[in-house]
């Protein structure tokens, strides 16, 4: 009784994610179409997608290397260029479509469970030259085209998929989505029209999944952005709710409720922000909802107002973050908070009990050194073992918890920082300025990770 207390569910996808652009390299290669993670990567002080780590070409030797760790699932994304060059149906792209299905069977026979991701950050450039991209309601139909293909073409094979990436960060950061606007307030104005139309979008591809394939699990990967408040003061508290809320939560509400929150309608008001919502918009967001829910999570955020003469609360521009000096950081900043993820996935229990939770990202970033071909990565060790302990908790306490996929198998192109800021189990030889052979090593984390899969948990 005490051991399975200890145990996590016998069917726990223990998995490790990754997405295309930052994985695959081959960014040119066998009738790829660009796309604006190409564009601005390439535009970037470090190096571009071109090749990245370029799992396209070592993809039988990465899939042993998952075999080896004992991956039980792997999140990846369909590079949507890759398939379709142009965003729309205009050209199917053969090469690209077998890659994948390649890439599927191999993680099928060596009974890894693929999770796939339809959107990570890689949108056609096509679709932004000719209509803005998701500034655009032609967005909509595109991405449901091109979500619809997928379906038809793996739908059978894959069980678990993910709609969008981070959507919620995209908006906060609209470079990434490659929208064009003529100034700041306008591009906050376009940033939140794209959402909406993300939400249109994925949700009528939500109903269409339910309805056509009964037997997959269909739901977005949102971003959540733990806050935590300066101190035990209401009004401290009250901001860190407020911006969860805003940056997290509403996203969350739509895609699993199918309403969006006033709280969210209220501050884009506050913002003069017009979003151009039918009555059939508002009937596609409730017919169209997820059946499970992807988590990104790494860390807490601690906030400060900063203005403490703010009487009316809840002002979109005036936090700060500020650091907890109990906790440890990443060179980058984000915290090293295991007990934070137990409470942030009780929060989730709380709002949506029913759903179950997927956690698609989670992780530790460091520069890594390869010495005499070992990577002795203890920080990222102990990041783990207290944030599994602490998941292990949460499971305990109730909460839906299917899988675990931290970010990420193997090191790959950060999304500002390229090669500097490593995530892997794998350490891959190259840096930002040269190539190398790209060989691949075990970080000391691999057989860390490899022996909490082989456990089922943490070893006591
Ligand atoms: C998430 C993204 C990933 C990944 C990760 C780490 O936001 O979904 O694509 O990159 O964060 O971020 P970074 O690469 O900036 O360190």
């Amino acid at each position: 009784m005490k051991n399975s207390n200890r145990k996590f569910p016998n069917n726990f996808l223990w998995g490790a994610s990754t997405s295309a652009f930052q994985v695959e390299g081959a960014g040119n290669s066998d009738g790829k179409g660009e796309s604006v993670a190409d564009v601005r990567t390439r535009a970037g002080k470090y190096m571009d997608s071109s090749v990245s780590v370029d799992e396209y070409h070592h993809l039988d030797e990465d899939i042993s290397l998952m075999k080896k760790l004992g991956l039980k699932a792997y999140r990846f994304s369909i590079s949507w260029t890759r398939v379709l060059p142009n965003g729309d149906l205009s050209i199917v792209n053969e090469k690209g479509v077998n890659y994948y299905h390649k890439l599927i069977d191999e993680l099928v026979k060596n009974e890894i469970e693929p999770i796939v991701t339809m959107f990570h950050f890689d949108y056609p450039m096509a679709l932004v030259n000719k209509y803005n991209g998701w500034v655009s309601k032609k967005s909509i139909k595109d991405f449901y085209n091109y979500a619809d293909f997928l379906l038809k073409e793996y739908g059978d094979k894959v069980k678990y998929w993910l709609t969008i990436n981070e959507q919620n960060v995209m908006v906060n950061q609209p470079e990434i989505m490659g929208t064009k606007a003529n100034n700041k307030k306008e591009l906050f104005q376009n940033a939140q029209v794209s959402n909406i139309n993300m939400c249109l979008a994925q949700a009528e591809v939500f109903k269409m999944a339910r309805e056509r394939y009964r037997n997959i699990k269909i739901g977005p990967a949102v971003s959540y952005i733990t806050a935590l408040p300066e101190n035990g003061k209401s009004k401290s508290i009250l901001l860190a709710k407020q911006l969860e809320d805003y940056f997290s939560f509403y996203l969350m509400d739509i895609s699993i409720r199918g309403i969006i929150p006033q709280s969210y309608l209220n501050t884009l008001n506050d913002k003069r922000v017009h979003l151009d919502l039918s009555k059939k918009d508002l009937q596609t967001l409730k017919e169209g909802t997820a059946n499970y829910l992807g988590v990104n999570w790494y860390c807490t955020t601690t906030f400060k107002y900063k203005d403490k003469n703010n009487k009316d609360g809840f002002v979109l521009d005036d936090f700060s973050v500020i650091k907890d000096s109990d906790l440890d950081y990443t060179k980058w900043g984000w915290s090293n908070d295991p007990v934070g993820l137990r409470y942030a996935m009780q929060q989730l229990n709380d709002r949506y009990p029913e759903i179950e939770v997927l956690v698609t990202e989670c992780g530790w970033s460091d520069e890594d050194k390869l010495e005499d071909g070992k990577i002795h990565d203890e920080k990222r060790i102990k990041y783990f073992k207290g944030h599994i302990e602490q998941l292990r908790l949460a499971i305990k306490d109730g909460v839906h918890i299917i899988g675990f996929c931290p970010w990420s198998f193997i090191d790959l192109l950060s999304v500002n920082d390229g090669m500097n800021k490593r995530y892997g189990f794998v350490y891959v030889d190259r840096n930002n300025h040269d190539e190398k052979q790209l060989t691949r090593y075990e970080k000391d984390s691999f057989y860390f990770y490899q022996s909490v899969i082989k456990n089922n948990g943490l070893k006591f």
